[in-house]
């Protein structure tokens, strides 16, 4: 079955290929690969999708989600990295934090921004998974670009566009990086929705870990309705310190966040549950137009999540979406086993035309 849903692409996702992951210490391999992106494109492109090659915009839509000081630290970490010798001594190819401002040690004083380039990571990134090297930055730009282009296409009159974007986005947060993000992609395309008319918009993460940035980033806002459903963080699971239920957002955004954590083993019927609160919530919150960050780590066989959602819980999670009537931009967030990826975020695509999301 062809999909209708344009795919927007950029060549530049492979300027990254982190290659490794610092976990309790040990170097191992990297699960966020360049070729999950082109395994992705194979397949729904195979399916007929029309590749739509990604604009490139400046800087003004990533200072609207971010922090001027991560954007500026991004753009030059691999440059100071480098001119710091740090590759040659002590050996170390990629940008790693070693030294955090962890609220233990600051006690409410203002972290100093570190002179010393191994330092500084530590000032912007949350974990020690998220490596740095050279082309990180551009093509951290460039699945924003991918974001963007796709926010452009459903405003302008799209019922839906993919956005196959490549590095992830939705662990990034308006002032820190980790969780292999680097760029809140689905906030950017979410706040670029509401520029271009959208009054209120909702973001359903349904990747398999909690959507932690643009909780964080909408946190006191009313006009982006933010949901999450996940395997549950406080049973042992990334990102462990947050994505509760009892997080519901605070002054105007008070109301505006759901969070659905599920028990590791949670399967189609459950997770779909999840899917359809998260979209409810958005219904009664009046959204206009949708982001769907779109992980396929939830699907059983997935290396990096315990849940056990099936293809056929995916194009079912995608008529649900294409039922509420919005239009969407799906954003492509994580997923990890190279054979199956491809063929889930197909069905879903799939599933969103069934439901009534079909270009007209
Ligand atoms: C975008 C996205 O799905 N990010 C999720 C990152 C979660 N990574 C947590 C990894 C936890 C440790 N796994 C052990 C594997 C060692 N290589
Ligand atoms: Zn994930």
């Amino acid at each position: 079955m062809a999909s209708a849903i344009p795919l927007v692409w950029s060549d530049d996702h492979r300027l990254h290929d982190p290659a490794a992951e610092i976990w309790v210490g040990v170097r191992t391999p990297a699960a966020e690969v360049p070729e999950r992106a082109d395994a992705i494109r194979r397949a729904v492109t195979a399916a007929g999708a029309e590749v739509v090659p990604a604009a490139s915009h400046d800087g003004t839509a990533l200072e609207a989600v971010h922090d001027s000081a991560l954007l500026a630290f991004l753009a030059s970490a691999w440059r100071d990295w480098e001119a710091a010798g740090l590759p040659e001594d002590p050996g170390q190819d990629r940008v790693v934090p070693y030294i955090f401002p962890h609220p233990g040690l600051m006690d409410g004083l203002e972290p100093f921004l570190p002179a010393a380039a191994w330092a500084r990571p530590g000032a912007f990134c949350f974990d020690t998974m998220t490596l740095i090297g050279p082309g990180t930055w551009e093509a951290a730009r460039a699945a924003a670009d991918v974001a963007l282009t796709a926010a452009e296409l459903v405003a302008g009159g799209r019922r839906a566009a993919y956005a196959c974007c490549r590095p992830p986005g939705h662990h990034a947060t308006r002032g820190a990086y980790g969780g292999s993000c680097y760029l809140n992609n689905a906030a950017i395309a979410a706040q670029r929705l509401r520029e271009l008319g959208a009054a209120r918009v909702g973001i359903v993460d349904v990747d398999a870990h909690h959507g932690n940035g643009a909780q964080s980033i909408f946190w006191e806002r009313s006009d982006v309705f933010t949901g999450s459903v996940h395997v549950d963080p406080a049973a042992g699971w990334f990102p462990h310190f947050l994505g509760g239920a009892a997080e519901r957002g605070a002054g105007a955004g008070a109301g505006a966040n759901v969070n659905v954590p599920l028990p590791p083993g949670a399967d189609d019927r459950d997770w779909l549950r999840g899917v359809g609160e998260l979209l409810e919530t958005a219904r009664s919150h009046g959204v206009e137009a949708l982001v769907l960050a779109l992980g396929v780590d939830a699907a059983g066989g997935d290396p990096e999540s315990p849940l056990e959602v099936t293809a056929g819980g995916f194009r079912e999670a995608g008529r649900l979406v294409g039922r509420l009537g919005a239009p969407v931009v799906v954003v492509q967030e994580g997923g990890y086993d190279l054979a199956s990826i491809g063929g889930l975020v197909l069905a879903t695509l799939e599933g969103i035309d069934e439901g009534g999301g079909r270009n007209a």
